[in-house]
């Protein structure tokens, strides 16, 4: 049977199921798919052990212990719904309906079941979420560049003689990328891949550039400074479809690889090699990953790499240009399943997501927020500045809801947890942010106890509460058939019967898809190497190197937190989620931090040892592994545990800012200053003291 991979991932697989008495007993992925080509990543391969893990929510539960001690009770449908609805109705009697905050994000890519919330909460003028975590940040750099958030379409670099992976770790975070690179490398593809620390993908590529995290745009801007001076530049393309050549010319002149060089911490002879290497021919393919975009400058950054193909004239190649996401691909309204008409006026103030800790615990905050309902997402473990967030979420006074596939550590603190069905359980369409397919899933199993998709939850509480009825009157299917109706061109064709019987169906884009062989959709229809828009939001209208303020340039901080720690994802989970499965943890081993030999053996440290890792915001515990996957000063925390599961009770994000970026609101997650000692001489308290921890409870 077919369905599609749910989950957080610019994939989207399109899979084949196996079912035998109503279990799951096989996943794979659907070799006729032109992206999946029968390729997925294990995690999916286990699913099993996710469908029918022993730390599903099977019923609606009332909180008996503390929050965080995950003790329930089992209670009805019906009893949890009233005491949502009553508490509701006294709380926005009391402070008003922004007083409760709704908190989701894409646990579910499914489009029905990712916006089910969203009217409900509109309708009671509940504060709105704005739901930054992720892609803002890239997609405000990519945008302020292109217009767009969409790109040459990754199928096409087959065929490239250059690849470049730049913060992407594709062999994890989107394997079928690889299934691709690999190809084009048979054909004669060079591959190079640019990040901090030689990941999966790097170990796959020609060459690795090493970079210090936060320097992309010197790296990007010496590499302009060459095409430039050596006139490697595609004056055709320039002349047709970009604004600002000129500006930028003089602009680089400034960035010699000279003078990057020890700014990126690379040779200046390297970089004049990928300069040459980038600008020999416009049938490069540059992947870009939302892995940059993830520091204080990353919006920057992706709009400085936004502007390489344009120089080269890559963007009007069949094989050549770029890719962030495919997202602007499809060509729909999802306006039609938010419903932001139904929220009163003056709209209802706007959170920044990762602002939750922040806003939990504010002591001025009017009104307060008073009620969390969380779905699609697991706060207490992804947003950054863990600590703060626990301590929120700790407040005796929150009435937090919960709805949950499984126990996560979110859950615990909950006041109701309810049940929430799986992709397999339920019907949903998905679109992708790496590719231009669009899928419909039906399910293919029943739902376990009494779990039920997040759209059927909204739609009782929504009669209970006796809001937005009419927009809960209309069924999955219903609201597909009403999106698909609101599609340009793209959607021309594809009917919800069409893709009920073909499972998945390419977006109506030509091939090859060059959205940026003419022109761009920005205010000046070009690809704007100077943005006016930039400007006039104070942000340099031409890309421009800013170093990190917490970074190696920060000397104060620096004195005490002397090394720069990335926290990008691991192999087995998916964000938090995957780390319930017992399989998989033992597979990822234990919570870990890279470290270069140099920097170990300064502190005493050797291979294996336990660890804490010491931010401005907190600290955690890890092993330590020595390798020279890492350059000195830089330190690496793969992954996201739930903090249950990790050794010392915090999880990665303890370590992490809630600060955002230049550009979209979004995490600067990777910009965090750090030290690093054995756990055995770490400063006695110090280091795992005034985290208001609830403790480490075991199992679900
Ligand atoms: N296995 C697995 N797969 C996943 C996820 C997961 O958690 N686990 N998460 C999913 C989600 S939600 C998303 S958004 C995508 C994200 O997937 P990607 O777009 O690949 O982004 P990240 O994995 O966040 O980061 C990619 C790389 O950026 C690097 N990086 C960090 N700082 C810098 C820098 O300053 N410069 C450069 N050049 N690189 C830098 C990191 O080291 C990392 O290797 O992956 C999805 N797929
Ligand atoms: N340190 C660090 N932190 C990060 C990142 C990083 O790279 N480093 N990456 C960030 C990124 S890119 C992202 S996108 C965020 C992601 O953060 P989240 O969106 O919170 O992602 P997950 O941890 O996968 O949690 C999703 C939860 O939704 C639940 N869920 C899935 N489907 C459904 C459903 O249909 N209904 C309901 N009710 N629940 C469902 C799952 O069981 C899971 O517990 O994390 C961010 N946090
Ligand atoms: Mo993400």
């Amino acid at each position: 049977m077919r369905s599609v991979c749910p989950h957080d991932c610019p994939s989207a697989c399109a899979l084949l199921v196996t079912v035998e008495e109503g279990r799951l007993t096989g996943v794979t992925g659907d070799p006729a798919h032109p992206f999946t080509q029968g390729v997925i990543c294990s995690k999916v391969r286990a699913y099993a052990e996710r469908v029918h893990s022993p730390l599903r929510v099977l019923h609606p539960l009332r909180r008996v212990g503390a929050k965080g001690e995950g003790r329930f009770e089992r209670i009805t449908w019906d009893a949890a719904f009233g005491e949502i609805a009553e508490r509701w109705r006294r709380i926005i009697a009391t402070h008003g309906a922004e007083a409760i905050l709704p908190f989701s994000y894409a646990g579910t890519m499914g489009q029905i079941q990712y916006f089910a919330g969203h009217p409900l909460f509109h309708a009671l003028g509940a504060s709105r979420l704005d739901r930054t975590i992720c892609i803002n940040t890239a997609y405000a750099g990519w945008r302020a560049t292109l217009g767009a958030v969409t790109g040459n379409d990754s199928e096409q670099m087959v065929g490239a003689d250059l690849i470049v992976l730049w913060g992407v770790n594709a062999a994890y975070s989107t394997v079928n990328v690889m299934t691709l690179v690999k190809q084009a490398r048979v054909r004669g593809a060079f591959v190079v891949c640019v990040d901090p620390y030689r990941t999966a993908t790097a170990e796959q590529a020609d060459l690795h550039l090493m970079v210090r995290p936060g320097t992309d745009t010197a790296l990007a801007l010496g590499v302009m400074h060459v095409l430039i001076r050596e006139d490697r530049v595609d004056h055709a393309y320039i002349a047709r479809s970009t604004l600002g050549y000129e500006r930028l010319a003089e602009h680089v002149a400034q960035y010699a690889p000279e003078r990057v060089a020890p700014i990126v911490g690379l040779p200046a002879s390297t970089i004049v090699d990928f300069a040459r290497r980038y600008g020999a021919s416009p049938r490069s393919f540059m992947r870009v990953g939302i892995g940059v975009s993830r520091h204080e400058n990353g919006g920057m950054t992706c709009r400085t790499l936004a502007c390489l193909p344009a120089l080269t004239g890559a963007y009007a190649d069949d094989h050549g240009g770029a890719l962030l996401s495919s997202t602007g691909g499809f060509g729909f309204d999802s306006r039609v399943l938010e419903r932001s008409d139904l929220m009163p006026s003056p709209s209802p103030r706007v959170i920044n997501m990762i602002h939750l800790g922040r806003v939990l615990t504010d002591p001025v905050m009017t009104p307060p927020i008073t009620s969390l309902y969380v779905y699609n997402s697991n706060p207490a473990a992804v947003c950054p500045n863990q600590a703060l967030v626990l301590r929120g979420l700790a407040r005796e006074d929150l009435f937090t809801v919960v709805h949950e596939q499984v126990m996560t550590d979110t859950a615990h603190y909950a006041d109701l947890v309810l049940p929430a069905t799986m992709s397999l359980e339920h019907e949903d369409l998905y679109r992708s942010y790496g590719h231009f397919h669009l899928q419909l899933a039906q399910p293919v199993l029943s739902p376990p106890g009494e779990a039920l998709p997040n759209w059927e939850v909204f739609r009782r509480l929504a009669r209970a509460l006796g809001v937005a009825e009419a927009h809960y009157a209309k069924s999955g299917a219903d609201l597909i058939r009403e999106l698909l109706a609101t599609g340009d061109e793209t959607v021309n064709g594809i009917t919800y019967e069409r893709l009920r019987a073909e499972g998945s169906v390419r977006m109506n884009l030509p091939r090859p898809y060059r959205p940026f062989a003419d022109g761009a959709p920005t205010p000046s229809g070009r690809v704007e190497f100077y943005s006016e828009r930039l400007a006039r939001q104070g942000q340099p209208p031409l890309p421009t190197y800013v170093p990190l303020r917490e970074g190696p340039d920060n000397v104060a901080l620096s004195a005490t937190f002397p090394l720069q720690c990335i926290v990008p994802p691991n192999r087995f989970f998916l964000n938090s989620s995957f780390s319930q499965s017992e399989r998989l943890r033992r597979r990822q081993k234990t919570p870990t931090v890279l470290l270069a030999p140099a920097d170990a053996a300064a502190r005493g440290i050797g291979d294996g040892d336990a660890v804490v890792v010491t931010s401005a915001r907190g600290a955690a515990r890890f092993a330590a592994e020595l390798t020279d996957r890492t350059r000195p000063g830089v330190v690496v925390v793969e992954g996201l545990w739930w903090h249950r599961f990790h050794p010392g009770g915090h999880g990665a994000n303890v370590l992490t800012r809630d600060d955002v970026t230049d550009l979209g609101g979004g995490p600067a997650f990777h910009s965090n200053l750090v030290q690093v000692a054995r756990a055995e001489s770490a400063p006695a308290g110090s280091a795992l003291a005034g985290v208001g921890l609830t403790g480490v409870s075991g199992g679900g």
